[in-house]
């Protein structure tokens, strides 16, 4: 894989890879994901108050509009080395998208599992044009991972679902750029939570940072589920969980114990947030911050200002909330969201006075 000329970044593999288990004979393929810029959060700053540090880690800028992509530059490039000829994965939305991406690329079959009614419009039109089959299950996220699990063990087709290792590899690498961005590691880490595997990737990355002398103190991980869908929260899977943030409309987390351990070695915790919290969130950031995210990344932001009223930040600190996913992924909640244009004649007079002049 060649990078272009001017276009310094070569993706997450090539960057980060004496820390990743590729080898010389491991075909790359990326599409240039990573690299998303950690943006201060000037509004959420000032809200917070405290000479708090806060910064976005932007992730609705990787290719497909979410932090999958780097796990999936990672279980599609070992895929695709293991001679595999097609992949599947159970998605409420965007492991979907990013997964009938880089099959494209690949040239590697791509079949996915989605909660029937239960994805964003614009993850699913990624599948669709990406050439993905999409089968809609009559079921919940947990269900339709769980027949992916089945399929994977009896036949020979690569799961990429973060319960493949890779994908956690892959995704470690935020933290690496979080630090390698801010020079030394944050003091919070603050992250939405649905099948955990995010929160394992980045606990594992700040670890590793850590271990080679990068870094010389670890973050404390603040993870976020939506209150309808809280099963670490709660300590039990939930059997129908729901929550307006499809993408972490999940009851039983694979990579709960990942989860777990990030929290209590880290001096963490797992908190939930309410529907109408993650929405205010959601307005906020778009609204204050000028940055469009899906509402599941809002739970980030939804925790820490949670968090910040009730003053758990020790002043000055450092605090990276992730931002998993772009707005533009789930149109429809803006649409639930917000006040529609109004209609007016195509007369002058009509617009200046609606606009006040
Ligand atoms: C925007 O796509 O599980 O805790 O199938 O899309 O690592 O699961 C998505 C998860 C947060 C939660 N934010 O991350 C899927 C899927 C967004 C997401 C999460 C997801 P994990």
């Amino acid at each position: 894989m060649q990078t272009c000329p001017g276009s310094p970044w070569p993706g997450v593999i090539q960057r980060y890879r004496p820390f990743l288990p590729v080898g010389p004979q491991t075909p790359i393929v990326t599409l240039l994901e990573g690299n998303t810029p950690l943006i201060p959060a000037r509004a959420l700053g000032r809200r917070l108050g405290r000479g708090l540090q806060v910064y976005f880690k932007y992730e609705g800028l990787n290719p497909t509009g979410s932090f999958k992509d780097r796990g999936m530059t990672l279980a599609v490039s070992k895929a695709k080395e293991s001679g595999a000829d097609a992949v599947i994965c159970a998605s409420t939305g965007n492991t979907s998208a990013s997964a009938s991406a880089y099959a494209a690329q690949a040239g590697l079959r791509c079949v996915v599992l989605i909660p029937k009614g239960g994805i964003a419009l614009g993850k699913l039109a990624q599948a669709l044009i990406h050439g993905a089959q999409v089968l809609a299950v009559s079921g919940t996220f947990d269900e339709a991972l769980e027949l992916v699990r089945q399929i994977t063990q009896a036949y020979p087709i690569a799961l990429v679902n973060s319960i493949n290792p890779h994908r956690l590899e892959g995704q470690k690498t935020a933290a690496f750029e979080v630090c390698d961005a801010l020079g030394r590691h944050p003091d919070y880490h603050a992250i939405p939570v649905g099948n955990a595997g995010n929160i394992t990737a980045y606990w594992r990355g700040y670890r590793e940072y850590f271990k080679e002398g990068i870094i010389d103190g670890l973050p404390r991980m603040l993870g976020f589920q939506a209150a309808g869908a809280a099963p670490l929260v709660k300590g039990r899977p939930v059997a129908r969980p729901e929550t307006i943030a499809t993408a972490i409309r999940i009851g039983n987390p694979a990579s709960w114990e990942g989860a777990i351990e990030a929290k209590k070695a880290s001096g963490g915790l797992i908190e939930a947030v309410t529907d109408k919290e993650i929405l205010a969130a959601y307005q906020f950031l778009a609204g204050q911050e000028g940055i469009f995210v899906e509402p599941a990344s809002a739970a980030s932001v939804a925790g820490v200002m949670k968090l910040g009223k009730r003053g758990f930040f020790r002043k000055g600190s450092v605090i990276v909330c992730v931002l998993t996913g772009h707005g533009l992924k789930d149109p429809d909640r803006v649409i639930k969201t917000v006040r529609l244009p109004k209609t007016v004649k195509p007369k002058l007079g009509a617009i200046l006075s609606e606009i006040g002049l």
